[in-house]
């Protein structure tokens, strides 16, 4: 067999899975014969008595099925074919004879965790690396491999439900307690207690001592008649539409199979199950998440530079320059990873309070019990404040995250630089101001670069590296390195005033605030364009990111980019009354003691020019303006050399700057809506607003030579790794 190998102890076959020169262990066609093979193999062998199924990766047990294979699919009735294919081939295993035993060592995912279900137990070890989860929905698919007909059986129909509408890890220790596993050990006696269970079972003498001991009482009153099981269905199906406003078929097409099982049996539930399977498999939405899944595993082996690239530096001591919000925010991510943090402010009070508030980051952890106290004090001792620099002679990296000011940056750059060891890289997570400017400053201005982190750092999954002509290659791959220590999907872009994301969204953002000049409504507006995916309107963001801080990006690309970019009447106005949105509790919208959002604040439509008087204005209008204002920007980064490639622009919008995931990014949108047809509405909206929206020269390259972004069948990334 290609990807298993057997041994025999005292009658149970211990079969370990290694798919050979593949990091994971995924289920390919290869696999799929093995598994036949090996079934054939054990119904002919009336020695052996039971199975252990085990991995021979060090990380993952099985990562479910392999996507690759989706993109040879050629149409929903080959993907439905496919998950037939699974399903037979898990019936066999579920139908043995004998008993077959999981025993899980790392992640157990999708169709991974779909063999797990039809083995009659399983063991997991007890241990970090062990995640169990089946995140077919965050690649627009449901389970297609019986998960949606045996989870519930397993574990109750709401703990279900909510692990495959989510798709979130679940870690072994929760996994034992909501039933979906039946044992926990340590990886050092995993294949032994395996072993004496697949026995045990053999014999009949083996304890069932976890049975069903997850379902609360309540749960199980709900699910255990008709009545009960609709209000349950009913409110995941609300739930869904809250969180995706209908834009992704797969969670609601989960619940429909699952609801076929309850309502016409397993084996309806089953037909089900792979007919949405094939329908989702098709489906524009699968594609583009599965294209994010290769940008973004494309973007973990890219180390930013061109190859061959220089080895990047550890970084063991970080310091950080300023403990307001941002600056607490990277501490504590860096923390997290066991990295020594120099917390840095010009006075005790202001570091008291960010240490503060990267002990709250943290102690979030612990509160989810993610992390012991011990682990909260172990992290927490990492990181130590100073009102000097001390400490920063040891520091491999400095990450600055002072007032966006210029000449306070640079004087804070001038300030440290002398103390720093010449290797050290220095970093601005400024997310307007060029860095070549900030750079000016430095003696050694081939150490200084940006690391613009978004906010709230510890969540947001983006890092933009930003580069200078002067950037050493060495400082790049080391931030980007870094970056990615920190969990982060890390895009490098040249310099320029706004970078890739910051310009990007300005230009949307700004096109909001021509719309209100105009007199559109602010509800409207927002309206329309979380009705288009983005998770809130760009009159919202503006409240939470800052009116202020909008004000001041606004100003720099407007200077940088003249008309195209400059700020509208509107955003001027609202900024010099001295809004500032969410954080003052006076913006576009009222806000309560709380922070929380109401009604349009009535106060501030008098400061629009076109004052309190608004007229409504259609979904579409608004949404080509604004988006198109960002897809045009995104191009013209492009052409520009700001971005490296479409990928990063797809990657960079979706994480940083809340692009619609299932809509793939603007380069994606491009390709979707055809380039030829995009220009024709660039040039439309820039006679009637001239200059403003002007296409980008590389969109007319490719309306002009029917050119697409990426390919339109096969792997959506053919050879675009690499970098500068
Ligand atoms: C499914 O199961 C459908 C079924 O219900 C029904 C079917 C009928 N396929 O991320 P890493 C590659 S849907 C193909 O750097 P890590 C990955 O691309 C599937 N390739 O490692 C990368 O390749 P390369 C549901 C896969 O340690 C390499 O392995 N499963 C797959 O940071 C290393 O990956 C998922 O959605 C795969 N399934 O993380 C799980 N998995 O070196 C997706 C990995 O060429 N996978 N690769 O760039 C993951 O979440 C992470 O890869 C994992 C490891 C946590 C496993």
């Amino acid at each position: 067999m290609y990807a298993i190998r057997l041994e025999y102890a005292n009658g149970i076959a211990v079969v370990t899975l290694d798919l050979p020169n593949e990091p994971v262990n995924k289920v390919t066609a290869a696999l799929r014969d093995d598994f036949a093979l090996l079934f054939n193999h054990i119904e002919a062998d009336p020695s052996v008595r039971g199975v252990v199924l085990m991995s021979g990766k060090a990380d993952t047990w099985i990562a479910g099925a392999d996507i690759d294979e989706f993109l040879t699919l050629r149409n929903a009735s080959d993907a439905e074919a496919l998950s037939r294919t699974g399903q037979a081939l898990l019936a066999r295993l579920e139908g043995l004879a004998i008993p077959v035993v999981a025993a899980i060592h790392g992640a157990c995912l999708g169709g991974g965790l779909e063999t797990a279900l039809a083995c009659r137990w399983r063991i997991a070890t007890d241990h970090p690396k062990t995640v169990l989860a089946l995140p077919e929905v965050q690649l627009g698919l449901l389970p297609g491999a019986g998960g949606t007909q045996r989870l519930p059986r397993l574990i109750g129909l709401q703990r279900a439900l909510d692990v495959m509408l989510t798709g979130r890890n679940v870690r072994a220790k929760k996994a034992y307690q909501m039933g979906l596993v039946d044992e926990l050990v340590h990886p050092s006696i995993l294949r032994e207690v395996a072993v004496t269970r697949a026995r045990e079972l053999a014999d009949g003498t083996a304890k069932g001592e976890h049975e069903m001991k997850g379902r609360g009482a309540t749960g199980a009153l709900l699910e255990e008649n008709p009545i009960g099981r609709a209000i349950v269905f009913r409110k995941a199906r609300e739930g869904v539409m809250d969180k995706t406003h209908g834009h992704y078929p797969a969670p609601l097409a989960a619940i429909a199979a699952v609801q076929a099982g309850y309502q016409h049996g397993a084996e309806a539930g089953y037909r089900e199950e792979s007919r949405a399977f094939g329908e989702l498999a098709a489906s524009e939405v699968s594609r583009q998440l599965i294209f994010l899944f290769f940008a973004t595993n494309a973007l973990k082996k890219d180390p930013g530079v061109s190859f061959p690239a220089p080895q990047p530096a550890d970084v063991r001591t970080l310091g950080v320059l300023g403990a307001g919000f941002m600056g607490a925010g990277i501490a504590a991510v860096a923390a997290q990873q066991d990295t020594s943090v120099r917390l840095k402010d010009t006075d005790v009070g202001r570091v008291g309070k960010g240490i503060a508030a990267v002990s709250e980051v943290v102690r979030e952890r612990l509160k989810k019990k993610q992390i012991t106290r011990l682990q909260y004090e172990d992290t927490m001792a990492l990181v130590g404040g100073t009102s000097e620099y001390t400490g920063f002679g040891r520091a491999d990296l400095v990450i600055e995250a002072v007032f966006e000011d210029l000449g306070l940056k640079q004087r804070v750059l001038q300030d440290v630089e002398p103390l720093l060891d010449p290797f050290a890289v220095y970093a601005s997570n400024t997310s307007t101001i060029p860095i070549s400017r900030i750079a000016e400053a430095a003696a050694r201005p081939g150490r200084v670069l940006g690391m613009h982190f978004f906010s709230p750092v510890h969540k947001m999954p983006l890092l933009e590296v930003i580069v200078t002509p002067h950037t050493d290659r060495d400082a790049t791959v080391t931030a980007v390195a870094y970056g990615k220590t920190l969990g982060k999907t890390v895009i490098v872009v040249n310099d320029s005033p706004g970078f890739y994301t910051t310009r990007a969204l300005s230009a949307y953002m700004n096109e909001a605030g021509h719309l209100l000049d105009e007199g559109a409504e602010i509800l409207e507006i927002d309206r329309a364009l979380t009705a288009f995916g983005f998770p809130v309107g760009p009159v919202t963001l503006l409240d939470e990111v800052g009116i202020d801080v909008g004000g001041k990006v606004g100003l720099v690309l407007g200077e940088a980019f003249g008309h195209r970019m400059a700020p509208s009447a509107s955003l001027r106005q609202v900024v010099e009354s001295g809004r500032t949105g969410r954080k003052g509790r006076k913006g576009f919208y009222l806000y309560d003691e709380a922070g929380k959002r109401g009604a349009v604040d009535p106060g501030v439509l008098a400061l629009l020019p076109s004052g309190a008087q608004r007229q409504s204005m259609a979904a579409e209008e608004i949404v080509e303006r604004c988006v198109l204002s960002m897809v045009n920007e995104a191009a013209l980064c492009l052409e520009e050399g700001v971005l490296r490639s479409a990928r990063d622009g797809d990657v960079g919008a979706v994480f940083g700057i809340g692009f619609p995931p299932f809509r793939g990014g603007p380069f994606r949108y491009v390709d979707t809506v055809g380039a030829r047809r995009i220009v024709e509405q660039l040039e439309s909206l820039n006679g009637r607003f001239p200059g403003r929206f002007a296409p980008a020269a590389v969109l007319l390259d490719h309306a002009r030579a029917q050119r697409r972004f990426y390919p339109a069948h096969g792997h959506p990334l053919p050879g675009q790794e690499g970098g500068r």
